[in-house]
Formats: C-alpha cells, structure tokens, sequence
C-alpha cells in the first residue's frame, strides 16, 4: 500500500462534472479544501491559471459516508452461516460456540497489528468504492484492554489511509462469558471502569448500546447513556432491530445522534426522534442476511421527516457486506427507499448519524475535499447496478485516491 501521504494533490480546478442532477458543474480545491462550486461558466478569474483535472463528463457526489460498521474484529464466521444454512437454530450456533461470543475469543486472541492487517483490508473495499469517512465500533473486546485494542487500531486506520473514522465504544454489545448471568456488575464495569478510561484516552468519539431482549435491557442502556452523559459524550443506539423495546425514545430523550436497525419502530418511537433530531440508520445488510420480514416504518418516517441514512452495518455475523453501494441498491429494493433518498442515506444524512454534518457528506465550500466521480449518465446507476464499481476518481482528503495517477 502507498502511504497515503504520498498520493497526488487534488488541488486545482475539476471541470467537465455533472452534478447528481445532470447539470454542468466545476468544483475548485485548494490546499486540499474545496474553495468553489458552481456552473462552469461561473469559474471566478482567480482560477483561470490553475491546474485542470477533466471530468471528461463523469458524474459527481460528495464522497460516501458508513456511518455503522463493526470493522474490527478476530476470525470470520462462515462456518456459523453454513450452518444456519443447514437448518441450525440460534440456540444451536450459540452452543457450538458461534455468535457474538466466538468473535470476541478471536478478537481477544488477535494481536493489535493482526487487527489491523484483517480491518485494512475490508476497508479497502469500502474506500475503493468511494466512501471517505466510517464510523468503527468496539464491542468485541468486552474488556478493557480488548476494547482499547480495538479502538486503536481504528484510529490507525485513520492515519494509515487517510480516511476520516468516528470511534464509538460498544462495550455494552454482549455478555462476555466471564460475566454469565451478571448483567449488572458487567455493566457497572463498563460504566465506572472502561468508559471512562478509553474516553480519557481520547479513543472514543461517540457511545452505543446493543438494547434488545437478547442484549442489554432499557435500564442498563439508559445507565450507560447517563455515563456518556457525565463525560460529555454523545450516544446512538442498536434499537428495536428484534422487538420493540423502547430503546428509539429513550434514546431520543438522550439527544441520541442515531438510531440503528429499527425495523420494529413504533410511531412514538419516530415522533421522538423526529423532535430530538435523531437520524434513523437503516441497514439492510442485516435485513438480508437475517432473511427478516419486518420492514422499518419507511413511510412513517418519510413522512415524520425523520433523516434516514443507509449503512452496511459491516461485522462478522448478520452483515458481512463490504459493499456501501450494495447496500443503496437494497435500501431501494428491499425498503423502497426512493434513489435521491438512498444517497442522501450514504451522503449527508450518514454524516449528520456521525456528527459530521458540518464537514462531511455535502460538496460544502470551506471543507475538506471529498468526493467522487463515477462512470455513470445518470444518479440512478448508483443504485441499480450491483457487483460492479462505476468509480473512475475518489477525492479524499484533498488527494486523488484512486483514479487519476492515484
Ligand atoms: N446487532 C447485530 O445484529 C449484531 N450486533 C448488533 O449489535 C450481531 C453481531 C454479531 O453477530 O457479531
Ligand atoms: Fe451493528
């Protein structure tokens, strides 16, 4: 791998680009910040000698966002796929050692380079397909220093491919087995113990909580949520993906800045995210792979007015996808989202999920440059195509990715 020091600047002036509608468009960056967006025939003078990159006609969108993923992790877990195929019930995967549980033995098995080594790798995929910024939990450690491990290897990730990575702690994602049938002390560990430890080591950006009746109850969630609270830290949450727990409000009561999954929403659920601002993570991966039938209340939170963003929701059990635009092209098949709705779900309303609304998933002058140009007439290829990568050039951070002398 290149460093990614080293990959050509973007600087200078991006001509001959279509915007997600079709019109002409030029974008100018400078010292790796976008500096001008407009019609072509607009270019301000103060441009007029700067170094041209020919769009040659490709379509333009702000670099992709994944705004949930379980990047980080031991092992893989097809051998559990096989045998769910093959007619295994969770209970039954769960005692031959699969689950949750036989990732975190990996995870902690794992040395921080091997970690490093197998996450580099998925994120590849992510970022050759044009994503510039994904959010990476912990959550298979489950102890303080498996956690830490974890969370450092995704702030390498950062700097090793210059990809911009919002850390949250998961340590309330399972029960590790050293904890069986002791919810409450587990709990009090991670909120008295290994938050605060991995927060004053500036490794974590953001709290979630797995709420669901085979996870962690709407009390434990609300008391890690009051420790994010303590240090200042903001919360999203894995709500009522199996069953409507009540997770949504309660975490729209905590000013959450997501709430994932929610295929089983209720409308007080979607009323207190509309008030409290909070974006609702759809992520269809995990609808797939978990072959489900309950559909998120797509139509009630369009019409709530609910942003809806689009994730892979990437880990080793229900959604092992590598592919953000994969996940477009479901999210319009499979939820029926309309296709300016599915990228708006991996372009801003992803961001604002990560609180990078105000420097990522927009074409936003003043910012970092991100964004990408893809071989495609129309925005609709993005979404129906699947298994290819229209992409010629991903702009990230101000340097030219992949394409273009990349
Ligand atoms: N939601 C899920 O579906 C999983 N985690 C989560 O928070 C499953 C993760 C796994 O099986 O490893
Ligand atoms: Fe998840």
């Amino acid at each position: 791998m290149t460093s990614f020091a080293l990959r050509p600047s973007a600087d200078g002036l991006w001509t001959g680009l279509r915007d997600p509608g079709g019109a002409p468009l030029a974008l100018a960056v400078a010292d790796g910040v976008l500096r001008w967006a407009g019609a072509p025939d607009a270019v301000p003078a103060a441009w007029a000698g700067a170094r041209v990159h020919d769009g040659a006609g490709a379509l333009v969108t702000p670099g992709l966002v994944d705004c949930h993923t379980h990047l980080v992790y031991g092992g893989q877990r097809a051998n559990e796929f096989a045998m769910r195929l093959a007619g295994a019930s969770y209970e039954e995967v769960a005692k031959a050692g699969g689950g949750i549980v036989s990732s975190v033995r990996a995870t902690r098995e794992a040395s921080e380079d091997a970690l490093f080594a197998s996450a580099s790798a998925r994120l590849e995929n992510l970022l050759a397909e044009g994503v510039c910024a994904i959010e990476i939990k912990s959550g298979y450690g489950l102890a303080l220093d498996h956690e830490r491990k974890q969370l450092r290897v995704a702030r390498r990730l950062a700097q090793a491919h210059g990809v911009t990575v919002r850390t949250t702690f998961l340590g309330a994602h399972a029960l590790p087995p050293e904890y069986a049938g002791r919810s409450q002390a587990y709990v009090d560990l991670v909120c008295r113990e290994m938050l605060p430890a991995l927060a004053a080591e500036e490794l974590v950006d953001a709290v979630d909580v797995f709420c669901e009746r085979i996870a962690f109850s709407l009390d434990e969630t609300e008391r890690v949520f009051q420790a994010a609270r303590a240090l200042g830290l903001p919360v999203k949450l894995h709500a009522e993906q199996l069953s409507d727990m009540g997770g949504a409000a309660l975490a729209a009561r905590y000013g959450a800045l997501s709430c994932d999954h929610v295929e089983h929403l209720s409308q007080a659920g979607i009323e207190a995210m509309q008030a409290a601002g909070t974006v609702a993570v759809l992520l269809p991966g995990a609808f797939y792979t978990l072959r489900d039938t309950q559909l998120p209340p797509i139509a009630a939170l369009r019409e709530a007015g609910v942003p809806m963003a689009v994730s892979t929701d990437h880990n080793p059990g229900t959604s092992p996808a590598l592919s953000l635009l994969l996940m477009v092209n479901m999210a319009c098949t499979l939820f029926r989202l309309t296709v300016p709705e599915a990228l708006d779900g991996v372009t801003r309303h992803a961001a604002r999920a990560l609180g990078l609304q105000g420097t990522h998933g927009g074409l936003i002058v003043g910012q970092s440059a991100n964004f990408v140009l893809w071989d495609v007439r129309e925005a609709a290829e993005l979404a129906y195509w699947f298994g290819q990568r229209p992409v010629r050039t991903v702009v990230r951070q101000g340097r030219i990715a992949v394409g273009e002398g990349a």
